[in-house]
């Protein structure tokens, strides 16, 4: 009896605000217009994986990035594959061989790759450049003045195997040319300012402590032969001022770490300057490279010659 009741007293107090305390509105007329509402159950939300791996390609332009990427359990492979990172701030700073982090978003009918950094830069290497050419933004070079310049090996333009570690006692200034260089504000600048500083030297006591090392890019053009008659061209003339060339394998060893970017297009290698005065110990004393690579006079690369070398 009191159950009832009750029940009764609650189905009275819904109909006192529910049925008949609102004045009714007028029905309202279907418009023709109005598409019918969609009644599909929603989707699932999108599933999140976190993604780790490597990247490979990086298409600045178009925002696509090639990533081979680790196994992403209960999804996918490790495969490698495209992603779309166009608009992220990532892709600036992104380069071949960074290894990458992100969270995979997976819709239903797109995957998305977000959140994206970078968890270990890439080892610097000097053929650091794109599929479709170089990625002409260089790093920062990563040895400081005082910093020991690793050793490299080089054949010299006589055809002679020689390491940056020979020129111990010596105090080198070191740079970078291809024999083919078309641009005259590039290569050839070095090789002028090169022959100025060889010719101001040449008369001194002190060009036995100097060595001018004009090092090529280019083992597949220059040879020790094409660098013996650049060099006779140049005016160049051993000791004091000696062409070399290195392998990219022993390029990569040292060359990024002195700014040196380059790397071969169709036509030529697109590359940046770099000039480093490397001590009688082995250790950096001056780096000009990147957009100033080219801004260094043979004044003041002769102030740092005298600087560091002794007195006659
Ligand atoms: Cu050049």
């Amino acid at each position: 009896m009191f159950r009832i009741w009750h029940v009764s007293l609650l189905t009275a107090l819904i109909c006192l605000t529910g049925c008949g305390a609102q004045p009714q509105n007028p029905p309202v007329k279907p418009d023709k217009t109005e598409k019918p509402k969609s009644v599909e159950a929603k989707p699932a939300a999108p599933k999140q994986y976190k993604l780790t791996g490597v990247v490979r390609e990086i298409d600045k332009e178009s925002g696509q990035v090639m990533i081979r990427h680790d196994e992403i359990p209960g999804y996918m492979k490790a495969m490698t594959m495209p992603f779309d990172l166009k608009g992220k701030e990532v892709l600036a700073d992104l380069f071949v061989g960074d290894e990458v982090e992100g969270v995979l978003v997976v819709k239903a009918d797109d995957i998305e790759l977000n959140d994206v950094v970078i968890t270990r830069p890439a080892e610097p290497s000097a053929l650091n450049f794109g599929p479709n050419g170089l990625e002409i933004k260089a790093k920062p070079a990563t040895l400081l003045p005082g910093e020991e310049v690793p050793d490299f090996k080089v054949t010299l333009q006589d055809g002679t195997p020689a390491k940056l570690s020979d020129y111990r006692g010596k105090l080198v200034v070191l740079t970078f040319i291809y024999t083919r260089c078309p641009l005259p504000n590039f290569c050839p600048l070095m090789d002028r300012k090169f022959g100025e500083l060889a010719a101001r030297l040449q008369p001194l006591p002190k060009a036995d402590q100097v060595r001018l090392l004009s090092v090529s890019f280019d083992p597949e053009h220059d040879t020790p032969a094409v660098l013996a008659s650049h060099a006779k061209s140049r005016g160049a003339k051993m000791p004091l001022w000696t062409y070399a060339v290195a392998s990219h394998e022993e390029l990569g060893k040292f060359g990024p770490k002195l700014g040196l970017m380059y790397g071969p297009t169709e036509k030529e290698i697109m590359h940046n300057l770099s000039t480093a005065v490397i001590g009688p110990d082995g250790k950096l004393i001056r780096l000009d490279y990147g957009t100033a690579g080219g801004a260094w006079t043979a004044d003041d690369m002769m102030g740092t010659i005298y600087k560091f070398t002794s007195k006659p």
